[in-house]
């Protein structure tokens, strides 16, 4: 085994025993097992207890492990399907610190039509509820909405008068809870009547953003497009490394 240099640092043996707990993390144990102890830890590797403490907060930080006071360190579950939250406008805004709202609510009822249809999964004939919004944070217009619903699992939606949260709305009402999304973005420009709707210059940039949304038995329950002013909005991803090589 390496030796502690004179000046105190023990690198050779700290990244022994980093590669020996990722070795446990990836090999014996499985999500929720239990590490060895800290004192186990020191007294096998010939290390300080603050050398396995700091080997441990490393991995707790990259998300491996996870602590429960005076229980010990476990493996965490891997955490590649939790990287991307799925979410609402009105919890994304609130989640900045800002109100949301709606301008320009209209909603209606019609035949889902070939390309509506084919997204969720319906004949062209089968109704959907329609629902366009200009989407506000702190009354400013950040995106255009237009979202259709399988009007066979919301009946009435659209007679409503849908002032707060849609997803909120499915929910209480229909009892349709979002749980899975696919959806891809797409770079825009904003044409002269969408400019306008968002108050930015005409052929501004914006992104497009399609989803389709389902519920935890996979019935498609919305395809909704949202077109972002790309100079106020963003889209944040946390992306995990999913090889055990974390050299480069
Ligand atoms: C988001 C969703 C949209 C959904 C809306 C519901 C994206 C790209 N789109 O804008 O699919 O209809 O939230 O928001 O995130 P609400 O519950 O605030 O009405």
């Amino acid at each position: 085994m390496a030796q502690t240099t004179g000046n105190g640092r023990a690198g050779g043996k700290g990244a022994q025993l980093r590669a020996y707990l990722l070795g446990l993390i990836d090999g014996e144990l499985k999500p929720h097992e239990k590490l060895p102890t800290e004192r186990e830890l020191a007294e096998s590797f010939g290390v300080t207890r603050l050398t396995v403490r700091r080997a441990l907060d490393q991995l707790g930080y990259e998300g491996r492990v996870y602590r429960t006071q005076g229980a010990g360190t476990f493996v965490s579950e891997p955490r590649i399907a939790k990287s991307v939250e799925l979410t609402s406008f009105t919890q994304d805004m609130r989640a900045r610190g800002l109100v949301p709202g709606s301008l320009e609510t209209q909603v209606e009822e019609i035949p889902a039509g070939a390309e509506i249809g084919a997204r969720l999964a319906l004949s062209p004939r089968e109704h959907v509820a329609h629902l366009f919004r200009v989407r506000t944070a702190d009354g400013e217009p950040m995106c255009i909405e237009h979202t259709y619903i399988p009007a066979k699992i919301a009946p009435g939606l659209a007679a409503r008068a849908i002032e707060g949260s849609l997803y909120q709305l499915l929910t209480e009402t229909y009892h349709l809870k979002v749980e899975k999304a696919e959806q891809s973005i797409h770079a825009t420009v904003l044409d002269p009547p969408l400019a306008k709707l968002l108050g930015v210059p005409e052929f501004s940039p914006a992104f497009k953003v399609q989803r389709v949304a389902y519920d935890a038995r996979n019935q498609r329950i919305e395809y909704a497009e949202s077109v972002y002013r790309a100079d106020r909005y963003s889209y944040d991803f946390i992306i995990y490394r999913t090889t055990r090589d974390t050299a480069n």
